[in-house]
């Protein structure tokens, strides 16, 4: 772990503290910020990237627990670890600090060697935690966005473009005739596909536009703020990508062998205000089993 890679905003009235922590803590190699109050942190933390804080529990002005509230309130900052220092050990005070989303508490004066080893856990849980959520919403395969948080991300969105009157259209991909590149090539194949397939589905669609996988060789797109014409246009493109796609495959036999795929697209766009994700699924699950049952290789809406 490169400890120097690590940015810490020491939150402190104290100015002795805070050069005592300045000096310590950019001796074991972190990058240091400091402020004298809770008001200043939280605009700090508006923009700057921050690993940790370190945050005195009495400050004039919004006190460290003010502080910890609302640094734990706003999005940007409410994963980062924060460790109270305090020159009391009320045990109420520790309770509350804790409750309220502290990490740890230290009393100052505090000892170098431990602080360090606190800031050091405190981080190492973070990043532990990061991966955790990263392996929980992601696709092991390809790397886009698995089912659940597929789901979850829509349905923010959905929700989001409800509230502001904006249409929103989802898109149901099902890879035609995938089960014969297994069959004939191995399941790493087939994999190898599946990759190539949601790289391009990726690179295609807007930033902001979600995308995930939501069976084997079934994907999907949300399409806030899109008419459902524009929707069309874009996954016809898409569909036109692939099909021209020349994809070579290392087969289960170490040979290499160049193929071409096709990809049926189903279009919905969410007609009333109640309807969710799961429903507009389905109906685009409808529109994509037309253009299955109508000749593949097409977008249906
Ligand atoms: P259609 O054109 O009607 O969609 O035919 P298809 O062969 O694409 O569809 P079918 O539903 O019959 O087959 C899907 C296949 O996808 C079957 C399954 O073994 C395979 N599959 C599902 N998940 C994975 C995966 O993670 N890797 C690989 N290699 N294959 C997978
Ligand atoms: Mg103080
Ligand atoms: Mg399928
Ligand atoms: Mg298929």
């Amino acid at each position: 772990m490169l400890d120097n890679e690590y940015k810490i905003l020491v939150v402190d009235d104290a100015k002795d503290t805070q050069m005592l922590l300045d000096f310590d803590l950019t001796a074991a190699g972190y990058k240091v910020t400091c402020c004298d109050c809770g008001e200043d942190a939280l605009s700090i933390l508006e923009t700057q990237e921050i690993d940790l804080i370190l945050l005195d529990m009495y400050m004039p002005g919004l006190s460290g627990l003010e502080t910890l509230v609302k640094v734990k309130a706003i999005d940007i900052s409410a994963d980062i670890p924060v460790i109270m220092l305090s020159a009391s050990n009320d045990e109420d005070e520790v309770v509350a600090a804790l409750e309220y989303g502290a990490g740890d508490y230290v009393i100052k004066p505090y000892v170098a060697k431990v602080l360090l080893a606190r800031i050091r856990t405190a981080i190492r849980l973070k990043e532990k935690t990061a991966q955790l959520e990263y392996l929980a919403k992601t696709d092991f395969l390809t790397g886009i966005n698995n089912r659940g948080s597929f789901f979850e991300l829509s349905t923010n969105a959905l929700n989001l473009a409800n509230r502001v009157g904006h249409s929103f259209v989802v898109a149901m991909f099902d890879i035609d005739f995938f089960k014969p590149i297994n069959d004939n090539y191995g399941h790493d194949a087939g994999d190898q596909v599946l990759r190539v397939f949601s790289r391009a589905l990726a690179d295609a669609f807007r930033g902001y536009d979600i995308i995930g996988r939501v069976g084997g060789e079934e994907f999907a797109v949300c399409l806030p703020n899109t008419s459902i014409e524009h929707a069309y246009i874009a996954c016809e493109r898409f569909r036109e990508y692939i099909e021209q796609l020349r994809l070579v495959l290392t087969t289960d036999i170490d040979k290499e062998v160049v193929i071409n795929i096709t990809v049926s697209i189903g279009l919905v766009l969410a007609q009333n205000k109640v309807i969710t994700i799961d429903e507009l699924l389905k109906q685009a699950d409808t529109a994509l089993y037309y253009a299955k049952e109508h000749g593949r290789n097409q977008v249906v809406d």
